[in-house]
């Protein structure tokens, strides 16, 4: 079994690696982003809560997203490992992660983190903002305040998984082909 997590600031391919690689490997991918979404699309409480904070590029709060990415690995207890899309992306989310998966028997094999620069991810973000319909991609300003959540909260991480001798970085421009070839060279050896 292999747990994953995909790291990097905002923009930087998490998602779009991960849609690739959930095939080549037989993961499951849970991105946090991607079920607060479908939360505020459907309008349940919980998505009218997280897009009170995703519309101006703030994290959600922790204790509502450990809450649920515990939630979503239960619904998937038959994985064969999972990758981690964007959490954790703070150091309690870390901690929780940690604890929760040891009680499972389970541990994290490795954080992938794509490495790219912050003029490239502003131009990759606006693009995606002309046709995504995503709020928080259409405006630097917002764009602007994730990367400052990103560095004041979530950066960390790597000293974190560094420590534990887990952390790897990935050159992260490219092609998208060129990037998925770098992460699996690391994923192999896990
Ligand atoms: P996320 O949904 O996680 O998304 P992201 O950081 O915007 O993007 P990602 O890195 O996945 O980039 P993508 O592949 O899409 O977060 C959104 C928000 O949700 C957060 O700001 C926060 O509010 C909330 N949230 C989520 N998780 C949370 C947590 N754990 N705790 C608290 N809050 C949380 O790629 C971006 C663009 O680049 C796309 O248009 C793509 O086509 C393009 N692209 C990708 N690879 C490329 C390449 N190689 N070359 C050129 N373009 C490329």
């Amino acid at each position: 079994m292999k747990n994953i997590v995909l790291f990097g600031p905002p923009g930087s391919g998490k998602g779009t690696q991960a849609e690739v690689l959930k095939e080549k490997y037989n993961l499951k991918h849970i991105s946090t982003g991607d079920v607060f979404r479908y939360n505020i699309k459907n309008e349940t409480d919980l998505g009218k809560l997280a897009k009170s904070y995703m519309d101006h590029g703030d994290l959600v709060p922790d204790e509502v997203t450990i809450n649920m990415l515990e939630a979503e690995v239960e619904k998937n207890s038959d994985a064969h490992g999972f990758i981690f899309d964007g959490f954790p992306r703070t150091e309690s989310q870390a901690d929780a992660l940690d604890q929760f998966l040891a009680k499972k028997g389970m541990s994290i094999n490795g954080m992938v983190a794509l490495e790219v620069s912050e003029d490239l991810l502003i131009k990759r973000l606006l693009n995606r903002g002309k046709t995504s319909g995503r709020i928080d991609d259409q405006d630097e300003s917002k764009i602007r305040n994730r990367f400052n959540e990103y560095q004041t909260k979530t950066a960390i991480l790597q000293e974190y998984y560094a420590k534990q001798n887990k952390y790897f970085g990935v050159n992260g421009v490219g092609s998208i082909e060129d990037i998925t070839e770098r992460i699996s060279k690391v994923i192999d050896d896990l």
